[in-house]
């Protein structure tokens, strides 16, 4: 039985410090000129734009890893949304987060995961994603921040100075499904291993195709009676569909996984909080990875061609 998602909050995070390179600020931007707002009223949703966050200052926010890039930025719109996120958890509504880059998540996660523990429920998290963001300070070895976030998030050591203090709430990696991953780095990969988080590389998707896959892992949400969020990047789908990303990697989900992913999620009604990450309007076709981007979105939140209907062979 699919939920209403009756109410959606639009929150831009334009956050670009996090990325190797420049233009995730445009986002935000890029997702309401690609008709974020109508698409989803379109389906009877009330859609509340927050407009754009604003960062913190963090200048106390230092690391003796000298190779991190922009980490009092980070550290900035990390705090900022951590609050954020925390708030409008405990709103009724969908928050939806608009970025920027994938460093966003230090704080969205963060943020829902401590309304959760308050909630006294476990928070799961959905990561469709090429990679695995599970570097922390120590094994990152580009120094980009957007390749922290899952770390962070699973109570990695070593990222108090974001916050300023240690993180009060962490997700269980076990709780955490990494789903598309064809690209992480070798220590990255121990941890991810070590740590148990649940990995759908992009050759289980092959072998056993998207649906068996989704099901499998919503039942362990529902079973858990959990909250979910999902943190959809655009490099989970394959580059040629999805050009305006800076790390592309080839081997993505097709259009029709993607929105399959998308459709299941709706169906289950489990939904609670999303981000769409890492879009770089200044490296897309004619707004095109902006516009599937925002169909993806309508397909999250119960865009179909017809109802459902029960097969009998
Ligand atoms: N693992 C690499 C690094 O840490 C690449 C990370 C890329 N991250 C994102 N988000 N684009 O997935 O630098
Ligand atoms: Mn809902
Ligand atoms: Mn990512
Ligand atoms: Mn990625």
């Amino acid at each position: 039985p699919a939920t209403k998602h009756t109410h959606i909050s639009l929150l831009g995070v334009p956050v670009e410090e996090g990325a190797g390179r420049r233009g995730c600020t445009m986002g935000p931007a890029s997702f309401r000129t690609a008709g974020i707002i109508e698409e989803l009223q379109e389906l009877g949703i009330e859609v509340n734009d927050l407009g754009d966050l604003t960062p913190e200052k963090a200048t106390d926010a230092k690391s003796s890893h000298s190779h991190l890039k922009n980490l009092p930025e980070v550290a900035g719109w990390t705090r900022s949304l951590y609050q954020r996120a925390y708030e409008l958890a405990n709103e009724n509504t969908v928050p939806v987060y608009l970025g920027g880059d994938h460093s966003l998540s230090l704080g969205s996660v963060a943020g829902t995961a401590k309304a959760a523990q308050e909630a006294g429920r476990p928070l799961f998290v959905l990561w469709l994603d090429a990679h695995a963001d599970f570097n922390t300070f120590a094994t990152t070895e580009s120094g980009n921040l957007h390749g922290t976030p899952l770390a962070f998030a699973c109570g990695q050591p070593g990222f108090e100075s974001l916050l300023g203090e240690s993180l009060s709430t962490c997700v269980d990696p076990r709780n955490v499904c990494i789903f598309g991953l064809r690209s992480v780095d070798k220590r990255e990969r121990e941890l991810v291993v070590s740590q148990g988080v649940e990995v759908c590389d992009m050759r289980a998707i092959d072998e056993n195709g998207v649906s068996t896959l989704i099901s499998a892992f919503l039942k362990r949400v529902e079973a858990a009676n959990g909250l979910l969020h999902v943190s959809l990047d655009v490099d989970f789908i394959e580059p040629e569909i999805a050009p305006a990303v800076g790390t592309t990697v080839p081997g993505g989900a097709t259009f029709r996984e993607a929105h399959l992913v998308m459709e299941m999620l709706h169906d289950s009604g489990l939904l609670s909080s999303l981000d769409l990450v890492e879009l770089n309007p200044f490296l897309d076709d004619r707004g095109r990875t902006a516009r599937l981007m925002v169909d993806l979105t309508a397909s999250l939140f119960g865009r179909r061609v017809m109802d459902r209907k029960t097969w009998s062979f």
